[in-house]
């Protein structure tokens, strides 16, 4: 299989996509909190998210609107060895992000397990750039980048699954570039 999904066109600069203002990061008040069905909730500075053991992985992007980049170098906290200090409760099934600005996406906690899917603060050895998502944006390499939330302040633990922004208004929820799951209809 080609390693680039259906209908997708390489690019080799790092595009940036979102809506809204780029925000402004304060590390004295910045905080990242874990919540919801967990035994044991979390509420992180910067430098105490920084201290967690953290990870480097290598994996490609692509956007819905068509195009993908391959060998990002992403450096944070796998989104398991979270789930490993919070411990999510039996009836966990879900994880809303919550990001600055109101954006959100959602995910199963099966996706959000795969070895791949990290919480991301470095990026090419770098602090991650602000219009990259920095202080903190999720990785989610095998789903389409809208579930990739940039400047990410909350995780939710829930039982039933909260559509998030771009799955609210006719993203696909799966959103799954393989099977080109690109709109809900
Ligand atoms: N908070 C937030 N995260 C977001 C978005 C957004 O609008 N707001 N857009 C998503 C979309 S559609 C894409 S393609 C990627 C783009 O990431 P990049 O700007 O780092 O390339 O961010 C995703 N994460
Ligand atoms: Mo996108």
């Amino acid at each position: 299989m080609s390693r680039l999904p259906p209908n997708q066109r390489l690019t080799k600069g790092f595009p940036v996509l979102h809506i809204g203002k780029v925000p402004e990061f304060d590390k004295r008040t910045w905080d990242f909190r874990v919540e919801g069905t967990v035994e044991n909730p979390l509420i992180l500075t910067y430098d105490g998210l920084l201290a967690l053991e953290g990870t480097v992985d290598v994996s490609d992007f692509h956007c819905v609107t068509g195009w993908s980049r391959f060998d990002n170098k992403w450096e944070g906290v796998r989104f398991s060895d979270l789930v490993k200090l919070v411990r999510p409760k039996s009836n966990a099934r879900f994880a809303t992000i919550g990001a600055e600005g109101g954006y959100t996406t959602s995910l199963p906690l099966q996706e959000l397990m795969e070895p791949d899917v990290i919480l991301a603060y470095n990026f090419e050895e770098k602090p991650l750039e602000p219009v990259h998502g920095g202080p903190l944006r999720l990785v989610v390499p095998k789903k389409y980048a809208y579930k990739s939330a940039k400047w990410v302040r909350k995780v939710v633990f829930t039982q039933e699954q909260e559509p998030g922004f771009w799955e609210q208004r006719g993203y696909s929820n799966s959103a799954d570039p393989w099977k080109e799951e690109r709109y809900s209809y």
